[in-house]
């Protein structure tokens, strides 16, 4: 390996590579952010940043103004590249990997004998070597001496990042011991939790099984819900009382599974293992099939026609994020089925409207995200701006607050 690495270039500076970007900074390194997309490139370079973080703004502000930290469209080089754009499945359910090797030829480029490449974008088992290395190689040094090679899965959760980022373990994948101790040795600059250095493939199994393993528990759950409803029990009721058994932890039913991650790389396993990954799939299929009923629960009680207020259009709670959020698709079923549809969401520019204001006149409300403000609802208010008083709530946030209020009919997903 050459000297210690001093710049580190970050490739791709969405929600994943700005944080990281953000936190070498930090840390000391001169720290490039390069992205195809100049319209990010010019706000970090006044040191904003688009996506909603909690800390982000604060750190990439001072990292930009201190000069650690800027961005370009053109790649530069660096000592270490860390590659962190999307992986997203195709139509048919099939990895696109075009954007990781998009990454790789424009660091092709710049690269140079010492440098290392580390690949974060959650990849199908076998890319860092079949993808990532391949086109590498065609700069003629001798990857794995000239050039260390890793994967190290990101795990942090959106909402809490930059706390993760520096207190969860790190997997470090090299496609050889050299890599991994070259890559491990960059994060423990800053990474406060276990650091593990084990083969890239290894690494790359372990990020999809994680998030498989929380895709088939949401499954269970949702699966849990519908069961539950169709016996005429609660499947929040359920979910407590089990869970005080000390080796259970039942997650939460809902109205479907969104993001890039969790609904996307159980698919990786699929698409490899068709034969073997039954039990992937299905859950796949399970949480894949919760808008739809929760379109039908609605239809039991709201007639099409009416106007309806969806609280809440983000993948997950708190956060802004609407990439594979479930409630998208949850509001086209109702639109084409004839319902209007308003939309409040505190997190999302284009929605964050008066809520009482939008209800006005409405028939219905479908608390579709468990956002913190909605427990804030005043229903004294929402329930004179209201005309039907239908309140559809698919997270059970209610259940304490409207119980015994009999102006509203308070339907919950998972309630029979
Ligand atoms: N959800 C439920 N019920 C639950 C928990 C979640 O329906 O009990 C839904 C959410 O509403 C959301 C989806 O699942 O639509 C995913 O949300 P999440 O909060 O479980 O996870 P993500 O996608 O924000 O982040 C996951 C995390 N992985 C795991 O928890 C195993 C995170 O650590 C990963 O870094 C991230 O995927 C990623 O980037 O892969």
């Amino acid at each position: 390996m050459g000297q210690h690495p001093t710049k580190i270039c970050v490739v791709g500076i969405g929600y994943i590579g700005l944080p990281t970007a953000a936190i070498f900074a930090q840390t000391g390194f001169d720290v490039l952010g390069y992205d195809v997309n100049s319209s990010v490139v010019d706000a970090l370079n006044q040191g904003q940043i688009t996506i909603e973080e909690p800390q982000l703004g604060d750190i990439v502000a001072q990292v930009v103004a201190s000069g650690k930290l800027r961005a370009s469209t053109t790649i530069e080089p660096a000592d270490a590249f860390f590659i962190a754009v999307p992986t997203p499945v195709n139509v048919d359910n099939s990895a696109d990997l075009s954007y990781i090797e998009q990454a790789c030829q424009t660091v092709l480029k710049v690269l140079k004998a010492g440098d290392i490449v580390v690949l974060e974008s959650t990849s199908p088992p076998g890319t860092t070597d079949d993808v990532v290395v391949k086109i590498l190689e065609k700069s003629g040094l001798i990857i794995g001496s000239d050039i260390f090679v890793a994967h190290t899965p990101e795990r942090v959760i959106p909402g809490r990042i930059l706390e993760e980022l520096v207190h969860n373990s790190r997997i470090i994948g090299g496609i050889n011991d050299a890599s991994s101790q070259a890559v491990a040795a960059l994060f423990a600059t800053f990474v406060k939790g276990k650091i593990i250095e084990t083969d890239a493939k290894t690494a790359e199994m372990c990020k999809v099984m994680e998030n498989t393993y929380r895709d088939i528990n949401i499954a269970l759950a949702n699966e849990m819900a519908k069961i539950c409803e169709q016996m005429g029990i609660s499947a929040w009721q359920v979910r407590e009382y089990a869970n005080y058994h000390p080796r259970v932890n039942i997650l939460m039913p809902g109205p479907g599974v969104g993001g890039h991650c969790i609904a996307v790389d159980p698919w990786f396993l699929v698409e490899k293992n068709p034969q073997l990954a039954q039990l992937i799939a299905k859950g796949r299929h399970i949480n894949d099939s919760m808008p739809s009923h929760t379109y039908q629960l609605i239809n039991k009680h709201i007639q099409p026609g009416s106007t309806l207020v969806i609280l809440g259009v983000t993948f997950k709670p708190n956060v802004d994020d609407m990439r594979e959020s479930p409630i998208l698709e949850l509001i086209e079923m109702l639109k084409q089925n004839g319902y209007q549809v308003v939309i409040h969401d505190p997190h999302v520019k284009a929605y964050c409207n008066d809520l009482y204001q939008v209800a006005q006149g409405a028939d219905g409300v479908v608390l579709a995200v468990n956002h913190d403000d909605f427990n804030a609802v005043d229903f004294d208010k929402l329930h004179q701006a209201l005309k039907g008083h239908v309140m559809i709530d698919t997270r059970n946030m209610w259940t304490d607050q409207l119980s015994g209020d009999l102006r509203f009919k308070h339907i919950v997903l998972g309630r029979g």
